[in-house]
């Protein structure tokens, strides 16, 4: 266990965390609509409640390819059409195939932590959620933040996550608008910001 799980669990077992988050679940059942796959496992709002979730569902290295685990605050639904998601965007990391078995369950927790911990100050209000997709084409994990114009706001956040996962100086990662990835013509969005 990292230290900084130790000193999460220690310091916010059975104390509230950031108001109550929503742990959300994506199955990819192609004869359902998008919204229909999706379902909220439950809501927890206390560290031990956190720990409890975690450990008793399958790591993401485990489920299979097309699903979704999403983390959202209480009220916010981890879709674009969200109030509190349709003008945001997400920083995006995306993962190489051979890393779902090295960094994928690490960085998870990483950004989970992070987001329950208020990793970002008070930029944390403007943190909506965070998304892990698993895909054969290769694992994402993205944190979904409310406002895509907000550029202190969105570079600060981009640049922390950065640094709490450890990623070297010189990678790249992009925040891109839920407008543009919704209206997309190919598999690449257009990059808003960069850190
Ligand atoms: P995806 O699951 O986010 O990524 O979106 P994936 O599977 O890697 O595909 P790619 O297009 O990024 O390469 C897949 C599809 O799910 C989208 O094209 C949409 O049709 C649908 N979808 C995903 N999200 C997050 C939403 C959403 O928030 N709202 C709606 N309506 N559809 C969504």
């Amino acid at each position: 266990m990292c230290i900084t799980k130790i000193l999460l669990s220690l310091l916010f077992n059975q104390v509230k965390v950031w108001k109550k988050w929503g742990l959300w679940f994506y199955k990819n059942d192609k004869s359902k609509m998008w919204q229909d796959n999706l379902r909220l496992i439950t809501k927890f709002d206390t560290a031990e409640d956190f720990w409890a979730l975690y450990h008793n569902i399958q790591p993401p290295s485990k489920l299979s390819s097309g699903c979704d685990y999403s983390m959202f605050k209480d009220g916010i639904e981890p879709m674009w059409e969200d109030r509190s998601n349709k003008c945001g965007g997400r920083w995006l990391i995306t993962l190489a195939k051979h890393h779902r078995h090295t960094e994928l369950d690490h960085f998870w927790l990483e950004t989970l932590l992070c987001l329950i911990g208020e990793g970002f100050g008070s930029f944390s209000r403007d943190i909506c959620g965070s998304v892990i997709n698993i895909r054969a084409k290769g694992d994402k994990i993205a944190i979904w933040t409310s406002n895509a114009e907000n550029c202190e706001t969105v570079t600060y956040i981009g640049k922390k996550y950065k640094e709490s996962l450890g990623l070297p100086q010189k990678l790249v990662i992009g925040y891109q608008a839920h407008a543009d990835t919704a209206t997309k013509s190919n598999s690449i969005t257009k990059n808003k910001f960069v850190v």
